[in-house]
Order: structure tokens, then sequence, then C-alpha cells
């Protein structure tokens, strides 16, 4: 309920709210640097702060130490009414209370006042006093040492790779940070610190998904004094990619859902560019014109610095506060337009831009709709030459394998249930989505087979009620090429058939690679490991007995009765499930748009290293 669950998001919450509360020492002016300590285990974490150390005296009411008060109560909605403590993220700010509670294992350390203070907790409870651990040390400072509770997490072991990525964005985020991360299990240390702010963050953005501006200097705006006291951030820069990416921050703490800050910047964007637009006549006659074609393009950083932020769903990751859009809206509104003004080069080049969003959007939206009216008007006539359909005409009980190649097309319609399933061979190259339009999308022969296939039409022309199999499954080689085609496959079902993933109509199936023969059994391998396994276990019930395997090249060596037996026959099979986890959509956003940017070479790996985690797929 505080964290988000008890996976891997939630197990890293913990951390967070850890950092946000050194973060938020810094922010204030008290500490300058922060350290983070990924130990050997992989399990326990230590967060350092240079800052002026949470105070160790009695609190004035409830007579124990204050340090004691803050890591044991639960205060809502992260303030600390006492004192002047106050978590100003607020987003995690649960408090350090509840990673306490949820902790094994817990050592706070406090720098204060020319001594060096200690106490120790399990799972939430003291288990010493705070003592003094020495009577004379240098300097102010906090540190938390925690070790989550195994057995409240499924999983308790850090990602070195997210925790990184997080505390770089911090220091992304205040400028004037520095955070040092070592992990201690593989030596690497990292230190974090980007002067250049946003501006900086926006920079690096562009070059990891490979984008191009489409003009050279990006609005930079840093405004204060806004009503209430609140302060933003923001840069904008349009690119050629074919949709927006915008970056919302309360307090430096990711808003992945957006809210009422990234609707205020949405605002502005729209009646800056539209104004400029109209007062240069850059608005063609007969072309109407959307907020979205102005915002297609734009790569966009807001950070949005508040006193008392409200937070709104189940992960509590969108600002919810009303008055906050038109206050974003006013502080940016007239300075884009200005910039634009001033820039007239630029301006030129963002009008440019949104004028020819529009005139794709008009000419796909035609396109979509033709093939739509297509696909509903004769069922079945319009169906891709290369689909060998299934006899029923029941979604719930039909199933479309997308299959690579024509060979192993040929086995497995021999070896599918022809009443129930339905088998696309691919032959030809799969576009990446990520960088295309829609009409490119069109264009290509392979998704525009698997479109007519499935006939529900895609984009925001979708209509999930017409799709004819409510099992998508792609059935590919466990190799390289295969691995590619399922990646670029997902990519266009993530960008252009979203329902489909989060309906979970999306399946990957898992052919053998390996046929285990002995003692008249067959088994069969997904993988090495799988193999290892099953012939030691082999080995261990008769250590004489002679295994003979077999390593299948690809899906078209196999028989169709092998097929059908280890891959297609519902009853033995495995399938995954592509899912998005809720808590980790904007990490599938990035990732997504970073692994399969411009000319990226497709990767596979972090497909698959989610598979091993759990049996649903995570993309
Ligand atoms: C309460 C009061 C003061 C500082 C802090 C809390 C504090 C909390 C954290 C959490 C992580 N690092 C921190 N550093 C400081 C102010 C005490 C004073 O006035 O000296």
């Amino acid at each position: 309920m505080y964290i988000g669950g008890t996976g891997k998001p939630g197990l890293h919450h913990l951390l967070w709210e850890v950092v946000d509360n050194a973060v938020d020492e810094a922010t204030n002016g008290y500490a300058s640097q922060i350290d983070v300590v990924l130990h050997r285990d992989g399990r326990s974490i230590t967060v350092s702060d240079n800052g002026r150390g949470i105070p160790v005296d009695k609190h004035p009411t409830k007579k124990i130490p204050t340090l004691e008060v803050i890591l044991t109560t639960l205060h809502a909605g992260g303030k600390f009414d006492s004192s002047n403590y106050i978590t100003s993220g607020g987003l995690h700010g649960v408090g350090a209370s509840v990673v306490n509670a949820l902790s094994e294992d817990l050592v706070a350390t406090i720098k204060r006042d020319g001594a060096t203070w200690e106490q120790r907790y399990e799972r939430g409870k003291p288990v010493t006093k705070l003592k003094k651990v020495s009577p004379n040390s240098r300097g102010t400072g906090t540190s938390i040492y925690f070790r989550p509770d195994a057995d409240i997490f499924e999983t308790v072991d850090f990602d070195a790779g997210i925790i990184a990525e997080n505390l770089e964005t911090k220091t992304y985020l205040n400028g004037a940070l520095r955070i040092a991360f070592k992990n201690e299990a593989t030596g690497e240390k990292h230190e974090y610190h980007h002067e250049g702010g946003i501006e900086e963050f926006l920079g690096h953005k562009l070059s990891e998904g490979k984008l191009r501006p489409v003009h050279v200097d990006p609005f930079v705006l840093r405004q204060e004094g806004m009503v209430d006291g609140a302060r933003v951030e923001v840069t904008l820069q349009w690119t050629e990619a074919p949709r927006e990416a915008l970056y919302s921050y309360v307090n430096g703490i990711p808003t992945p859902d957006g809210g009422t800050h990234e609707q205020g910047l949405k605002n502005a964007i729209r009646s800056a560019v539209r104004s400029y637009m109209d007062t240069h006549d850059l608005l063609p006659k007969k072309l109407d014109i959307s907020a979205e074609d102005i915002r297609e393009g734009v790569m966009g950083i807001v950070n949005l610095f508040m006193v008392d932020p409200q937070f709104q769903g189940q992960t509590k990751e969108k600002l919810n506060n009303p008055e906050i859009k038109g206050i974003v809206t006013a502080a940016i509104r007239l300075e884009l337009e200005q910039f634009l003004n001033r820039h007239p080069s630029t301006g030129d080049a963002i009008a440019t831009r949104v004028v020819q969003a529009a005139k794709a959007r008009h000419a796909s939206r035609a396109a979509a709709t033709k093939v739509r009216r297509k696909t509903s008007v004769s069922h079945r006539l319009n169906l891709p030459g290369k689909l060998a359909d299934c006899a029923s005409t029941n979604p719930e009980d039909s199933e479309l394998f997308i299959v690579e190649g024509d060979s192993a097309g040929g086995s497995a319609k021999q070896g599918r249930d022809r009443g129930t399933q339905a088998i696309l061979p691919l032959r030809g190259k799969v576009l990446n989505a990520e960088q295309a339009t829609l009409k490119k999308v069109q264009d290509n022969k392979e998704l525009s087979n698997v479109v007519q296939a499935l006939g529900c039409g895609l984009g925001d022309q979708l209509e999930l009620s017409k799709l004819r199999y409510h099992k998508v499954i792609l059935l590919m080689d466990a190799d390289s090429d295969g691995h590619h085609i399922s990646t670029l496959l997902l990519t266009f079902f993530y960008r252009y058939m979203k329902p489909l993933i989060e309906e979970g109509f999306v399946f990957i199936a898992q052919p053998p690679l390996y046929r285990i023969d002995a003692a008249k059994n067959t088994w069969w391998a997904l993988d090495d490991e799988d193999r290892e396994r099953i012939m030691a276990d082999i080995k261990k019930r008769n250590k004489n007995t002679k295994i003979e395997l077999q390593r299948f090249k690809g899906l078209g060596e196999m028989m169709p009765q092998t097929l059908k037996d280890t891959t297609l026959d519902p009853e033995k099979r495995r399938l995954l499930k592509v899912t998005i986890p809720d808590a980790e959509r904007m990490v599938t956003e990035q990732t997504i748009s970073q692994l399969m940017g411009k000319d990226a070479s497709a990767r596979f790996d972090f497909i698959m290293n989610n598979v091993d985690e759990v049996q649903d797929l995570d993309v």
C-alpha cells in the first residue's frame, strides 16, 4: 500500500525513500554530498549524507529521541509536524518509518554536535538504545543502513542498474548535488554530478534515444516566485520522433503518470505555439491542428518544486493539486511564446514540424479508416494470403501463431489444431515500429499482414471487439534472429496495439532447444540450463544410462508432431504472457525507446532477464 507492492519496484521504493530524505536535506541547502553503497550481499544498502544529522535530543512531547520518533512513527501525508522535518518530496513521503518497519535490520548513525550516535532496529522495533559511539567526531550527517525483510518482499536483491540510473537522474534534477554510488559486489564506483541540470538531462536523453532535434537551442526556463511559493524548471526541444516524450517530476521525484503540472505544461505549449503560428501566419488554411500535433516529437522535462504536493493513484505517481495546472501554465506560456519570437528560426522549425505532424495524422487516419472498412466489410475475404486460418470464428477460443519463416510455418500448419489454431508465417523483414510513422507501419508487408489477420485495426482506430483471436502467440526460433523478430513485433504491439498487451492477449511460445532421450523416455529442454538440470537428474537415477541429445537448429527442423507435443498443444505447452506491470510503465516506455531508438540493434536480453524472474513476461 505505501510502497507500491512487495515486488521489485516496491523493494526499490524503500531505497528511493531513504535517498529522497537525503536529497531533501541537500535541496534545502544543508548537504552537498550523498553516498550510496550497495553492500556485497546485494540485499543491503547504506545511504549517507553530510547534512545536519537527524536530531538526537529528546522529543518535546514523546520523551524519546527525535530520531526514534522519526523512525518509528507513521505520519500521514509524509509530513512531520513537530520540528521542521518535512519530506518535501512527499510522493514516497511515507517516511523512514515505513522503510524501518519493512527492514530486517536498520542502523541509523548520526553525527551531530561533535559526537557520533547509533541506534539499531529490527523490523521497525529498536533493539538498542540510542548510544553515543564516539564522543568527539568531526562534521555532521546521517547514515542509514538497511536490509529489507526477506519475509515480506518477493525478491530482496537490488538491481544496481536501476539504482545507478535513478541516482544519476537525481543529480540532473538537482544541479548542485553530488551522489557517489558504490557496488561492493563488483567494486564499481560512480560519481554523479551534472551542473547543467535539466538542460544537460535533455541532451542526454536525446542522444540516448538517438533522436534528432529539429532546432538547435532548447527552450529552458527556471521560474521562481510563482503563486503559493512554487518554483518550476522546464526544458523543451522538438525532434523528428513520431511521438512526444514528457518527463515530469515534483521536487525531483518522478511522476510517471503526469498530473496537473504536466497538464499545465501541455496547455502552455499548445497555447504558445498556436499563438506564435497564428501571429506569423504559419497555420495552413484547410488543416486543423490538434494539441497532439503541436506536441508531436517534443521531448520535455518539467520539475516542479512545491510545498504540499498531493498525489493520486495506487502508487501515488500522479500530481493531483488542482491549482497547479493554471499556475504552471501561467509560468510558462508567455515565456515560451517570447522565446519563439526571439528565436524565429527555432519557431519556424517547430511550426514546420507541427504542420508535418498534422498532415501525417490526416493521411494515416484516412489510411487506417480504409483498412478498417476493408476488414469489416468482408470478415474473411481480406485476410492475408499466407494465413492458415482456424475454423472457429469465436475469438475467445481462437489462437493466432505468428511464426518465423515458411518452413517452420509448414510444420506448424501440420501440427496445429485446425479448429482453433491459425498460423501466420512471416518471411520478410519486420519494420522497427519505434521510429516509424503509422503510414510506414501500414506499408510494411509483414506488419500489415499481422494487422489484417487480427482484424481490429490499429493506433487510435483500434477496436478490441473486432480482434479475431484472444491469444496472439509469437513462435520464433530460440536464436538471436528469432529474438530480434520477437522484439520488433513486441515493439509494434506496444506502440500501435497496446490494448492487446494490456488485455493479456499477447504471448510468447517456448519451443524447446533440445530433445533428450534416455531409457525409452523423452524430455524437452528449453535452454542450456534446463538441459543440464534434466541430464543431471537422469544420471542421478542411473549413472550408466545412455543419453541421446539432439539440438534443434530451428523450428523448421522439428517434426510437426514434435512441435505439437512441445509447443502447440494447450495441454502440454508453456506460454509466457506479455504484461506491463503497473509500477514499471515508465521504465517500460523508456526501455522501449532506448532499445528500439533509431538504428539501435534490437536487444532481447531485457525481455529475457525479466522472464527468469516471473512466469509472466514483462516488457
Ligand atoms: C529533522 C530535523 C532536522 C534535520 C533532519 C530531520 C534530517 C533528516 C534527514 C534524513 C536524511 N538525512 C537527514 N538529515 C537531516 C534539522 C535539525 C536541525 O535543526 O539541526
